[in-house]
């Protein structure tokens, strides 16, 4: 955790929170070290389920910092991405679900860092967009291999090339936002989403993500090989003993433990 970053945990649900509204969170060093700390120690802790990844200020994150930016030589550049690419890979292969709650601009690094995370719910007063060109650049945080997975290539490369910055609205049309609230609900539905996942079978809800990660990544069948072993082990754990049992004896009132 750095300054920029900072992170709590109430019971199963952390929210991490980009801290540094003054830059609109543009992504520098120390926040990057910042959310690789931060999602290094949820990982490690065991009482986690869902993590919730926001921003202070009018500002999900801004992109990459700019300023720090402007001066690079093309191997800074090159160590640059690489890092803020091991960060949201870290972010992606989470194993538990992480929620962008998107209170703000999304562009740049800050639209790729969203697009990290497994869901987006955001404010209708967000705005979304990869507008590297018009800086003479491309995206370097995973922008055009994320977009073009979650969008389809046709509208990735529309907002790539354009370097358009779009409304929630937009975002949810395309698919890039799953839901777009009011600003003051935004918090609220994010964490009413984490307490749906987190009283779900958490082995289960994990593996469910990895299949899907891996899935999208790799032929059909592959996929459903790994799809069918990860099933296979859900047979071996307590939860689905307890899941199953409940619903023949018409109960609701299963409790899942991660066992
Ligand atoms: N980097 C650094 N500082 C920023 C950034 C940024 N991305 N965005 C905003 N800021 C700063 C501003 O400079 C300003 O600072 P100061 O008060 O010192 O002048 C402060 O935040 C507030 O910003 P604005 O006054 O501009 O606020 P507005 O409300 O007028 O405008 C905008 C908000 C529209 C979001 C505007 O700030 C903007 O266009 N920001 C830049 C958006 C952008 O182009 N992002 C893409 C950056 S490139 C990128 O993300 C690539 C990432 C991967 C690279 C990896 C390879 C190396």
């Amino acid at each position: 955790m750095t300054r920029t970053v900072n992170f709590n945990l109430d019971a199963s649900l952390a929210v991490v929170t980009l801290d540094r509204p003054e830059a609109l969170n543009a992504l520098n060093d120390e926040v990057l070290a910042g959310l690789e700390g931060a999602f290094h120690a949820l990982g490690n802790d065991p009482s986690v389920r869902v993590v919730i990844l926001t921003g202070t200020g009018k500002a999900f994150a801004a992109g990459g910092d700019i300023k720090a930016m402007a001066g690079f030589t093309p191997l800074e550049a090159r160590a640059f991405a690489q890092r803020g690419q091991r960060v949201f890979n870290l972010i992606e292969d989470f194993p538990h679900p992480v929620i962008a709650a998107v209170n703000g601009f999304a562009l740049g690094g800050g639209c790729e860092l969203a697009m990290a995370c497994d869901l987006r719910i955001a404010s209708d007063q967000a705005r979304a967009g990869q507008p590297e060109v018009k800086l003479g650049t491309m995206p370097g945080f995973g922008g055009t291999q994320r977009l073009a997975r979650i969008l389809g290539r046709s509208a990735a490369k529309y907002l790539l090339f354009t370097g358009e910055t779009i409304p929630a609205s937009r975002a949810l049309e395309l698919g890039l936002f799953n839901e777009v609230v009011p600003p003051e609900q935004l918090m609220p539905r994010c964490l009413e989403i984490a307490r749906i996942i987190a009283a779900r079978a958490p082995i289960a809800v994990s593996y469910c993500k990895a299949a899907v990660n891996l899935g999208t990544d790799t032929t059909l069948g592959h996929g459903l090989c790994h799809e069918a072993e990860l099933f296979a082990e859900t047979f071996a754990t307590a939860d689905q003993k307890a899941g199953m049992q409940a619903f023949i004896e018409k109960r609701d009132d299963v409790q899942f433990h991660g066992i």
